[in-house]
């Protein structure tokens, strides 16, 4: 994919973050995430791909807008594969609390994997860290080659986790062990990519989140250089056979980072709503909104902060919600 892609993702995901932003904290997370969706939908308008949604809002039935299957983008090479979370961490935004994300991935065709919406068993952590973890070896086994690798005692390593009943024995095994903890109520995708940012202080990812956000934790991590293992978890037949209809023969497949990224080729690109661990949350202020976006490429490893000024007056469907006052003209390309 050519490089100069990556821009226009980010004006995908900073449309995204600027329809949904206004909402922080009003308590409502669905009117959240459809204005980030609605806007995300009409940003990719303008993006010169050919794209086939293969992780977005859920089944052609159950979502009006960037569903599994849906053609993004103005229909033009290349061929690729998207995957998106307009809003990743919907109750974040409805409660106003960090690390709300707009996030998405893009891979030539084939190469995203069609991770059915379900739970993932997730391990997680950056560059120093690859190659010593795994996600059949217990919490401790882990801890310890990750704290060796990063020249860290054990009780100096920071672990993320979502804060959820079904942790509870990670979360024992992890303060038995002396580990530093970190409890998140929301938001895995930032967790994940949090491991391999340096100031984050984050070292790794332990837990079962959602299945989409697995796999874009994985886009990101390979443009930084990390790594994630995911197990999906089915939680009952039906979920066994999607599993299956959707071309893995073993469910309970150890899903590495070539499984869930293929080739070397992937752009991931995020802008922050709420605040977060390393990207700042969008602020309005009269008729200009800023927002804080990263996005990077696996095939040379490069991290872009782009923080950006957007002039409502002169956009303003970035005032209302969503983009429901439709694109202006200027920017149909
Ligand atoms: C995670 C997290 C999401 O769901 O995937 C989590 O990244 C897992 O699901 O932000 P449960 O809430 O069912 O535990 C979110 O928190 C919300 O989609």
């Amino acid at each position: 994919m050519e490089r100069e892609l990556a821009l226009e993702f980010v004006r995908v995901t900073e449309a995204a973050a600027l329809a949904t932003g206004r909402l922080m904290g009003r308590g409502d997370k669905i009117a959240a995430d459809n204005a980030a969706v609605e806007a995300m939908r009409m940003a990719f308008d303008t993006v010169y791909i050919d794209g086939v949604v293969v992780i977005g809002e859920g089944e052609m039935d159950e979502a009006p807008m960037l569903y599994i299957g849906e053609k993004v983008g103005a229909g033009t090479p290349p061929l690729v594969d998207v995957a998106v979370d307009p809003l990743e961490g919907t109750n974040l935004v409805a409660k106003g609390l960090p690390n709300a994300l707009s996030v998405l991935a893009v891979a030539p065709r084939n190469c995203i994997l069609h991770a059915p919406d379900m739970y993932m068993d997730k391990i997680a952590v950056g560059p120093r860290a690859v190659g010593c973890i795994n996600l059949d070896a217990t919490v401790e086994e882990n801890i310890k080659r990750v704290a060796a690798a990063l020249k860290k005692k054990v009780e100096d390593v920071v672990a993320i986790i979502l804060d959820r009943p079904r942790h509870e024995y990670i979360i024992n095994e992890l303060r038995r062990l002396g580990a530093r903890v970190k409890l998140i109520s929301d938001g895995d995708v930032s967790a994940a990519i949090a491991t391999a940012v340096d100031w984050t202080g984050v070292d790794i990812l332990f837990g079962i989140g959602g299945a989409p956000e697995g796999v874009l934790a994985a886009a990101a991590l390979k443009c930084l250089g990390g790594e994630i293992q995911g197990r999906l978890v089915p939680e009952d037949e039906r979920e066994r056979t999607r599993i299956i209809s959707m071309g893995l023969e073993n469910p309970e497949q150890l899903l590495l980072m070539k499984d869930l990224i293929k080739g070397d080729d992937v752009i991931f690109a995020a802008s922050g709503i709420t605040d977060g661990d390393f990207l700042q949350g969008v602020r309005y202020a009269g008729d200009r909104a800023t927002t804080h976006s990263v996005v990077m490429r696996s095939m040379t490893g490069t991290e872009r902060f782009i923080k950006a000024t957007h002039r409502l007056d002169i956009k303003p469907h970035y005032v209302a919600r969503g983009c429901s006052g439709g694109l202006n003209p200027r920017d149909r390309g």
